[in-house]
């Protein structure tokens, strides 16, 4: 067979991704399409993004801006970029209403058809983990939707926009790592998409994907033992320990992208922590952009996450930029590290 037509039967079994979405929007009669056109827009930028990402070192698309974001961290060209693609993809689109973005200090609110019967918000982190940028590591994206509640007007959008993450509609990650995958929920179930940049398409490459009960991996920055709970301390002994019928230990595996972390963790089984520390005694992952949308995927994917005492998807939230505690994986590592932090489990 020659290479040509290997290629052609290569793609045949493949699902696009927007012949996915298509499908599954005849599922939702009621669905107008703007729903579909919205994640058709975010995969946009997704690929624009990784292009950018994948010749970084030849464009001049490397380093510092110069400047800070709202979070007071050192912004990267590419933060910008990731940023402005994702606005502008947006932009194009039409549904979307109202924008928070970790690199914008306020939501950005967007001329919309006030006719489109559904109307959404959509908060992202353009580039989790930018530092890696310099260095050849992985890096990710993060967005999280909401559909506008009715009552939504001009000058009541940014209130009526900052929903509980059990409100979200869909939420979603690329990760940028050895190929770029786009990984998303609308409510029924997780599937990842990896992009052929050969053709520009996301091919369905991992449908229906559930966490692993038994966990491979955590994923902790241990330089910030000093400052944890002792409870916490306690349960890290624990997870440590060697398991009785394998003789084996979990991994330790911690690349400062929460994405690509969680991504692997989500594969193969494992718990993120980023508990309160002294530099960030809120924690530091932010609650609408990152810990909400990978909360939503995790726990269709039957993992759970909590701030170590409450459901993540269950938090008030009262800020666009408010931070917390996150515990995230397999259900059995992160109702562990509840019963350590909770003190009704000591012994390790
Ligand atoms: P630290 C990236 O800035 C990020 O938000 C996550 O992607 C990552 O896991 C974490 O911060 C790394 O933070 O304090 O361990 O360097």
């Amino acid at each position: 067979m020659d290479q040509q037509s290997n290629q052609t039967n290569e793609h045949a079994s493949f699902l696009t991704l927007e012949q996915f979405i298509i499908d599954r929007q005849k599922a939702f009669p009621h669905s107008t399409g703007a729903f579909s056109r919205l994640l058709r827009d975010l995969s946009v930028a997704a690929k624009i993004i990784s292009r950018n990402i994948r010749r970084a070192g030849i464009l001049d698309v490397l380093g510092e801006t110069g400047t800070v974001n709202v979070q007071d961290e050192k912004q990267k060209k590419l933060d910008q970029i990731a940023h402005r693609e994702l606005v502008r993809a947006l932009q194009r689109g039409g549904q979307c209403c109202l924008i928070g973005s970790e690199e914008a200090s306020d939501t950005i609110t967007m001329d919309s058809d006030r006719e489109t019967p559904e109307r959404y918000a959509v908060f992202f982190d353009p580039l989790d983990g930018s530092s890696n940028t310099d260095v050849n590591a992985s890096v990710g994206t993060i967005f999280s939707v909401y559909l506008l509640p009715d009552e939504w007007a001009p000058d009541n959008i940014v209130d009526v926009s900052l929903q509980r993450g059990a409100e979200q509609v869909a939420a979603g990650y690329v990760a940028y790592g050895s190929s770029t995958i786009l990984v998303f929920t609308t409510g029924n179930g997780v599937n990842g998409f990896t992009l052929d940049p050969s053709i520009g398409e996301f091919l369905l490459s991992h449908p229906d994907l559930r966490i692993p009960d038994r966990g491979t991996m955590y994923s902790v920055n241990e330089a910030d033992v000093g400052d944890f709970a002792p409870e916490l301390r306690a349960f890290l002994r624990w997870v440590k320990r060697k398991d009785p019928d394998t003789g084996r230990r979990i991994r330790a595996r911690y690349i400062g992208s929460f994405v690509s972390d969680f991504h692997r963790n989500l594969l193969g089984g494992g718990i993120y922590m980023y508990p309160s520390t002294a530099d960030h005694p809120d924690g530091k992952l932010r609650l609408m952009y990152e810990a909400n949308p990978m909360a939503f995927l995790v726990e269709q994917a039957g993992g759970r996450a909590t701030d170590g005492h409450q459901r993540i998807l269950d938090i008030e939230p009262t800020s666009l930029h408010q931070r917390t505690p996150l515990f995230i994986g397999s259900r059995p590592l992160v109702e562990a590290a509840e019963r350590f932090l909770r003190g009704e489990q000591t012994h390790t």
